[in-house]
């Protein structure tokens, strides 16, 4: 209860804070972007992990204003950059069931002159389990802006190849449970296999997360996966942390 009540009010007093994870390609270990991830600092309580307030502000309905707090930071940090680096924002599912999510992204866009090709919006499999028809329309929409979509933690959650086949993903973000286990498990690795496989047949690229070790890095340069992020190629870091990469052109 209280926990809710300071978030609604966390956007005005200035406690949220944007971390900065490198996305790089596998092959070439050039970066492509960066995924935002949001910190919270209470008062009171220090700083609070997202995987404990989202649910928090997903029920209370403070994710509506901090997810917009979230998307309009990101683009107008990105904007700034002197590079065509990405930056993926996560919606929530609440954020996507809301009518109004198109016309926010189409408003930040122009408000911070962010090319559209620039933003990528990361969403869970449960997302989409929801209300499809309005989910997919919303999606279609922002896509049409040239905006493209992540499909995130994917192997994990409940969505069928169905879904995958009928939603408009331009990348599929391969849950870091699998990396956790690829070098135990033939399993994990069997997974992954079958994933990579279907994302060349989908024609989409494929992020691994939660890349730690080497070894990792080169198992999925073995099997041929796009995309990599995790500790091993950058920590979350605040933005000062990343600004040699990005050469600020202010
Ligand atoms: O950074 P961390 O590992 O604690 O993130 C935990 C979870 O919180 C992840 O699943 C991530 O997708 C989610 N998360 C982080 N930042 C945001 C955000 O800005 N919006 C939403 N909806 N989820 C976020
Ligand atoms: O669900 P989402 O993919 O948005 O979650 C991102 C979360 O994963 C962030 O909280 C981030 O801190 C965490 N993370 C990023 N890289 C790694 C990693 O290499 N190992 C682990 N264990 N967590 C990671
Ligand atoms: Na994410
Ligand atoms: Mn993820």
């Amino acid at each position: 209860r209280l926990i809710a009540n300071d978030l609604w009010q966390a956007v005005e007093r200035r406690e949220l804070q944007l971390h900065y994870q490198v996305q790089k390609a596998v092959n070439s270990g050039e970066t492509l972007g960066y995924e935002v991830l949001l910190r919270w600092h209470h008062p009171v309580r220090g700083t609070i992990p997202p995987s404990e307030f989202i649910p928090i502000a997903e029920a209370c309905g403070a994710i509506l204003p901090i997810g917009e707090w979230v998307l309009r930071e990101a683009c107008r940090e990105a904007a700034t950059w002197g590079n065509d680096y990405k930056i993926a924002v996560n919606l929530s599912p609440v954020q996507l069931g809301n009518a109004d999510v198109a016309d926010l992204v189409h408003r930040v866009l122009l408000e911070t002159g962010l090319s559209p090709r620039r933003l990528e919006l990361e969403i869970t499999e449960s997302t989409i389990i929801g209300d499809k028809e309005r989910a997919l329309n919303t999606l279609r929409r922002i896509k049409a802006f040239g905006v493209t979509i992540a499909i995130d933690d994917f192997g994990t959650g409940y969505s069928s190849l169905e879904t995958l086949r009928a939603f408009p993903f331009d990348k599929i973000k391969l849950d870091r449970s699998f990396m956790s286990e690829v070098e135990a498990s033939p399993e994990a690795k069997a997974i992954i296999r079958a994933i990579l496989a279907l994302g060349q047949t989908l024609r989409v690229p494929v992020l691994a997360e939660g890349v730690e070790t080497r070894s990792q890095l080169d198992i999925l340069l073995d099997e041929g996966c796009d995309e990599a992020q995790g500790y091993f190629l950058g920590r979350p870091v605040p933005v000062e942390r990343i600004r040699v990469d990005t050469e600020k052109s202010e």
